[in-house]
Order: C-alpha cells, then structure tokens, then sequence
C-alpha cells in the first residue's frame, strides 16, 4: 500500500487521578498518536514514550524528533506490503524502540483493515475477551490504599497491582494482605531497589504475591538472577526486557520467571509476538502492562493479549480507570467477570473521535 500522508499528534490528557510511582508522578498522559492514511484507509497507533525520561530515555520529544527525522521520512510515499516491511526498513535505527512501536501500531491497523480483519486475528489472536486487572500508584496512606483496592475488587479486576518503594513496601503489602488473604495481588518496583535489600525481598517473599515487577536495575538482567535465586516469589521483567534476544538471555540466567510484554518497550507487535511465542516454548508465562495508553493504545494492547500465552491478567483497565473522556468509541468497559471484549471490527476495532482528540493535541504536523 502506497503510504499516502502521516499525521503525528502530540497529545496531553488528565489522569482522573495522580499516578505515583518510585519513579514518578503522572497527573496527565503525554503520548504521540500516529495517524497514516494509504488508498482511502486510516490507520492509528500510539508512541507512549511519556513526557519525562524516567521510565525509559525515550521522551515525547525524542520520539517526535525520530518519527519525523528518521521513521516517517522512510516510508513516506513508498508502497509498503505490510507492518514488517516497515520494520526492516527501518533497522538502522538504533534504540528509539517507542517511536518506531507507534508506528509500527497504526500499520498493522492500516494492513489489518485493508484486509478488513481484526487487528486481534491479524495479530494471531485466539480470545475474544481477556482477563484485566488494575496498577495502582503510591498511595498517601494506606486506608486510601485499601479503599481503593475495594472498590476496583467491587467492579470486578481480577487482580490488583501495587507500585512499592523503598519505605513504601512492607506496610501497605501487610496491611492489603490482611484485608484481602485470597486476592491475586503483585508489587511493582520500577527499578527503586538493590542487591543490598534482599532482607526487604525476603520479608516481601513470605506475602504469596503473584510476582514482583522489576526490583532491580533498569536494565539488569545479571543481579536479577542473584535475587531471584533467593525467593520463592517469580521475579517479572519490566524496564530490562527491550527484545527477543534479552527475553532469551534472562531466561538463561533464570532472572525471572514471568516475562511483561508492552509493545512500546520493545518496539512493536512484531517484537512482542516473537517474546510470546519464545516463552511459550519454555513454558514462561506472559502478561501485557501498560503505559497508561489512550484507547488507541488499549485497542492494540488489548488485541495482542488476546494471544494464547498472555495468561495473567493485564495492566489493562477501562477507560474510566484513566480519563474523564476517552478518544475511541466506544470506549473500554470491564465486564463484571472481569474481562475486557476484545474488538471484533476490522484493525483496532474502535473509532478515533476525531473532535475529542483534536481538544487533547497541543502540537500537531501532516506529513505528505
Ligand atoms: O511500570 O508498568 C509500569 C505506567 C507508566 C510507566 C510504567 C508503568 C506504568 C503502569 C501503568 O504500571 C499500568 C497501566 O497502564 O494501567
Ligand atoms: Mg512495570
């Protein structure tokens, strides 16, 4: 398909609420959504690299800077078969893994619909709704912490996810797991910890959480496996996991032994199919996160965890959860088991209303 003309919007949409982590505050979502037209269709994708560089380097700036320099002016008017193309085209570019996934995304929307199938069945799909649950940040104290549990325990998630940090770990994991014995409950560390406080690890491990998310450096693959070692509870690779080939050598090491797939941390759907299928090989389950994505980020989030190895449940919630408005229709609803449905019209499923992300842009450029 001959690619036609590139939109890039530079977006910033408030959080219903502040979003805590040990690494940052969020009270509004800056991402990049992508917008390629080709013979009449339009294809969506959303870049997450977030507004700051502390969750990965990568910036809503260095990303504008790499899709426009580098990414766009590639495949720009040129006829292109289908979203690996698009990849193997751009190679040469080193790192810039978040700009080249939002990309990537509305590509696979673009070829999904040109072939009008879902971007699930495009994908290799196999549900038709998966299992979500809910990423909940620091909070100010912990009867805050517990209402909140409840009420996203009483909509039905079916498990909960706590960001922890040092100081902000042992009580609120004691303190939930005495209110709730039974739930599926996770921590998520964002890289706060070392090697230095496996006593804290050891006291986190007598807990029976589901898993714990990057307790280590940001892109440690070795340390992880001296800390997994020495606890009972999987280790889950984040922030270290960029590829195939880190999935391969933290399996190796035994770093851990769940394994979080984002497509923007690896650089698209394509990547994250080979990570999927490469622990499905070895028996590793895998489970999609989030990077707080607008619906068009949570339709291709979504799609790919209808993959059959995605079997924990995703950081992937409702609308509601995020955004006063979303800028799809419809917008994501959990269903009282659970689950969110997995879109069955062709790509992503769900329309861009075009008024309500026109008010959330605050740069915007047409390529053509
Ligand atoms: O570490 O998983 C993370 C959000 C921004 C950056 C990093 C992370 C997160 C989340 C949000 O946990 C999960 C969601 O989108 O609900
Ligand atoms: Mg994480």
């Amino acid at each position: 398909m001959k690619i036609d003309r590139i939109e890039l919007h530079h977006i910033k949409i408030e959080l219903v609420s502040p979003f805590t982590t040990s690494m940052h505050q969020l009270k509004d979502v800056e991402h990049i959504i992508v917008r390629v037209d080709s013979e009449g269709i339009t294809g969506w994708g959303e870049c997450v690299a977030e507004a700051n560089p502390f969750y990965s380097y990568e910036t809503v700036h260095t990303a504008w800077h790499i899709l426009e320099d580098f990414l766009i002016p590639s495949i720009l008017r040129k006829d292109i078969l289908n979203a690996d193309e698009a990849i193997k085209i751009n190679k040469h570019v080193r790192g810039h893994l978040m700009a080249k996934a939002g990309l990537e995304a509305a590509l696979w929307d673009l070829f999904s619909k040109s072939k009008n199938i879902s971007l699930s069945k495009m994908l290799g799909g196999t549900r038709n709704k998966i299992d979500v649950g809910v990423s909940i940040g620091i909070q100010n104290s912990e009867a805050e912490l517990i209402n909140n549990v409840e009420g996203y325990l009483n909509e039905g998630y079916k498990r909960i996810k706590i960001k922890i940090a040092p100081g902000k770990d042992i009580q609120p994991i004691k303190e939930l797991r005495k209110k709730f014995p039974e739930i599926l409950l996770q921590v998520d560390a964002n890289s706060a910890y070392g090697l230095e406080d496996l006593k804290i690890f050891k006291e986190i491990d007598s807990y029976n959480l589901l898993l714990i998310e990057q307790p280590l450096g940001y892109d440690d693959i070795y340390e992880h496996s001296k800390l997994q070692a020495e606890l009972k509870t999987p280790i889950c690779l984040d922030e270290s996991i960029h590829s195939l080939d880190d999935t391969r050598m933290a399996l190796k090491l035994k770093s851990c032994r769940i394994i979080n797939i984002k497509p923007g941390r690896v650089g698209g759907f394509t990547e994250s199919i080979l990570i999927h299928d490469y622990c499905a090989s070895k028996k590793i389950p895998v489970w999609h996160g989030g990077m707080l994505e607008t619906g068009i980020g949570r339709a291709g989030n979504i799609a790919l965890t209808s993959l059959p190895n995605f079997t924990l449940p995703g950081d992937i919630s409702a609308s509601k959860k995020y955004f006063k408005e979303d800028i799809v229709e419809p917008e994501f609803i959990l269903n009282k088991d659970g689950t969110i449905d997995v879109p069955v019209n062709d790509g992503i499923g769900v329309e861009v209303n075009v008024k309500a992300l026109e008010k959330i842009t605050v740069r915007k450029k047409i390529y053509t």
